[in-house]
């Protein structure tokens, strides 16, 4: 594990060559290496890594609300996505276990490394907003886990306080893709989602699998537990969440992306593809003293 000379960002590589790179700016993953240097996630050229404003690409964290909330109480006044973010997370360390040969089977337990943020009502770095319109005492550990084969990132909220709060929970990953019209996502078949970009309309998936040709931004609930993004007809992505009932697919597309300041290339949305995991279906309510957990796990095929 290496910091970058700024101490803005924490950089991991394993022993077999692949890395990540984590903006403690939102403890944003900005980027995912394979052992040959192959980039998983898309980041745009725009993108600000300066904590001026979120990060456009890589796997923002969404908390305590996804989009806006504006008859929630709670969460109303907060801006679109929450103030995850936007806040400078704390790096609380980094646990490895290397590849060993384990004497009483052949398997060798693959290199991994696990490197955890914290962000809680106290942090310095907590987004001023948070205090503003937030009031709540909560304390979130975020784990990323890079292993040879697959990416893990985890959340775990804790309520600290004596009042109950109600938050949602979203992992906005942007997944890099060569053409988006050579997609097809797997998984989502009979699975309902509300269509944002038909006024938020309820629907369910009868076509599959689905392909992306125009602006697409849906709510699924999967029924499937695994969400499969191929490309040319080859799997190369597969999503798998605990605890996080939602799967959000969004792709802006050319007038979106258009409108989008910080979206650069502005044909950047035929390389991109959001798989959003996420608990946002619904209000998640966690007691005083308590804690909602979620994962995804993004495995290279
Ligand atoms: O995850 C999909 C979405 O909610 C879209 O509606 C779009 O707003 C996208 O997130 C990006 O939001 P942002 O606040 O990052 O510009």
């Amino acid at each position: 594990v290496t910091f970058s000379d700024d101490n803005s960002r924490v950089v991991a590589e394993l022993p077999t060559g692949e890395s990540v790179e984590v903006l403690l700016y939102g403890a944003t993953v900005i980027s995912w290496k394979d052992a040959s240097g192959n980039e998983k996630l898309w980041l745009s050229d725009a993108a600000k890594l300066d904590g001026s404003k979120a990060v456009r690409g890589g796997i923002p964290v969404v908390f305590p609300v996804f989009g806006t909330a504006p008859t929630h109480p709670q969460t109303k006044d907060l801006p679109q996505h929450g103030f995850a973010r936007t806040s400078r997370w704390e790096f609380l360390g980094k646990s490895t276990s290397e590849s060993t040969a384990d004497n009483n089977t052949s398997a060798n337990n693959e290199p991994t490394v696990k490197l955890d943020f914290g962000l809680s009502s106290g942090s310095p770095g907590l987004d001023p907003l948070a205090h503003a319109h937030w009031p709540f005492r909560f304390n979130l550990i975020y784990s990323v886990t890079l292993n040879p084969s697959s990416l893990t990132t985890s959340i775990v909220a804790t309520n600290d306080g004596a009042e109950p709060f109600e938050c949602q929970v979203l992992m906005h990953t942007y997944l890099r893709v060569n053409d988006i019209t050579a997609i097809e996502i797997h998984g989502l078949s009979n699975a309902s989602y509300t269509d944002k970009v038909d006024a938020g309309a309820a629907k369910t998936q009868t076509t599959t699998p689905l392909t992306i040709t125009g602006e697409t931004d849906r709510v699924y609930a999967p029924v499937e537990e695994a969400v499969t993004v191929a490309e040319q007809g080859r799997p190369k992505y597969r999503v798998t969440r605990d605890n996080l009932s939602n799967v959000v697919v969004w792709n802006p597309w050319t007038d979106k992306a258009q409108s989008i300041a910080d979206f650069e290339p502005k044909d950047g949305f035929k390389k991109m593809l959001c798989v959003e995991p996420g608990a946002v279906g619904s209000w998640q309510a966690v007691e005083a003293g308590d804690a909602f957990e979620g994962a995804q796990t993004i495995t290279l095929l």
